[in-house]
Formats: structure tokens, C-alpha cells, sequence
């Protein structure tokens, strides 16, 4: 099983998708261990993009980022890194596909809706940025019996 880390960004949020967006998961079969809503302060957006510094795009990706609530969670699932990936769709939501959450919800690659980790060390390190140990939970849900073939 992976973790992987989503946020959806705060357009997402003030365009009223929060609920649309964590049935996606829950309807594909992934499982959600840990799930909340926060404003992110600066320090921790440029920590989170650390990767991007001194990118053209930095410092306004920081400055949206913080300007209103997020929320953030954390998925599981066998190959739930990628597959998160996949459901976001193209970075540039102008280019993402169809059926994709920036595909069906959003037009720019500023305002694309969802954070979603990229790999599994980026994976790690953005999952306890956002989350201590005891706030992610081992549950097994009642139907993973009938969503993996081997258990
Ligand atoms: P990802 O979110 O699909 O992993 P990254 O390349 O990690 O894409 O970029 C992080 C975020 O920075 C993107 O989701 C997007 O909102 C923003 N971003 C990336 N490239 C650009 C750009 O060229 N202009 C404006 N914003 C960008």
C-alpha cells in the first residue's frame, strides 16, 4: 500500500469543490487516513515548494497558495502515488484531459485545483510536513475485499 499527499488549493475550496473532489478518491476505492482543512502560513508553502525556488512562477504560487484555506489529505492505496497522478490530470489544466479533476474543473495551470505528491520520497516528506504520526489512522475499510483481488 501507498500514502500519498493531496491539497486542494484554495480555488478549489472557494469554488465549492472540496465534496466533488474526495468522492473522486472514495469512489475509485482509495482510502482516505488522514483529512484537514487549514490556511497554510508561508513558511510552510515555501517549504512545501522548496523544489520550485527561484522558479519565475515561485512567488506568486507561495502568495496563492496561502491566501485561503486548504484542505489537505492523506490517500492510501496500492499504487495510490500514481493513480492520484493520473486522476489530476496535465499540470496545465488548459491541457488537461476530460474525466481528469483539472480536466473537468479548471481552465489554468495558476488555478489547477489539486496538489497531489509526485513520487514516493516527495510523497514522505510532504505527508509529515502536514501531518504528525498519531493524526494518520490504520483502518481497513469494509470494502477492500471487493476492490483488490488479493488481499
Ligand atoms: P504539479 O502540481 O502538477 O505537480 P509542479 O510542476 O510541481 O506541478 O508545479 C507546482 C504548481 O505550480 C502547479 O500545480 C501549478 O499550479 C504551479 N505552476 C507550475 N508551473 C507553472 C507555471 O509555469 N506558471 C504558473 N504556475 C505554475
Amino acid at each position: 500500500m501507498e500514502r500519498t499527499l493531496i491539497i486542494i488549493k484554495p480555488e478549489g475550496v472557494q469554488r465549492g469543490l472540496i465534496g466533488q473532489i474526495l468522492a473522486r478518491f472514495e469512489q475509485r476505492g482509495l482510502k482516505f487516513v488522514g483529512l484537514k482543512m487549514l490556511q497554510m502560513s508561508p513558511a510552510l508553502a515555501e517549504e512545501h515548494y522548496a523544489v520550485h525556488k527561484g522558479k519565475p512562477f515561485y512567488t506568486g504560487l507561495v502568495k496563492h497558495i496561502t491566501s485561503g484555506p486548504v484542505v489537505v489529505g492523506v490517500v492510501e492505496g496500492r499504487g495510490a502515488i500514481k493513480m492520484v497522478r493520473t486522476m489530476m490530470g496535465a499540470t496545465n489544466a488548459a491541457e488537461a484531459a476530460p474525466g481528469t479533476i483539472r480536466g473537468d474543473f479548471a481552465l489554468e495551470i495558476g488555478y489547477n485545483i489539486i496538489h497531489g505528491s509526485d513520487g514516493p520520497e516527495t510523497a514522505a516528506r510532504e505527508i509529515s510536513l502536514f501531518f504528525k504520526p498519531e493524526e494518520l489512522l490504520d483502518y481497513r475499510l469494509a470494502s477492500e475485499s471487493w476492490l483488490y483481488e488479493e488481499q
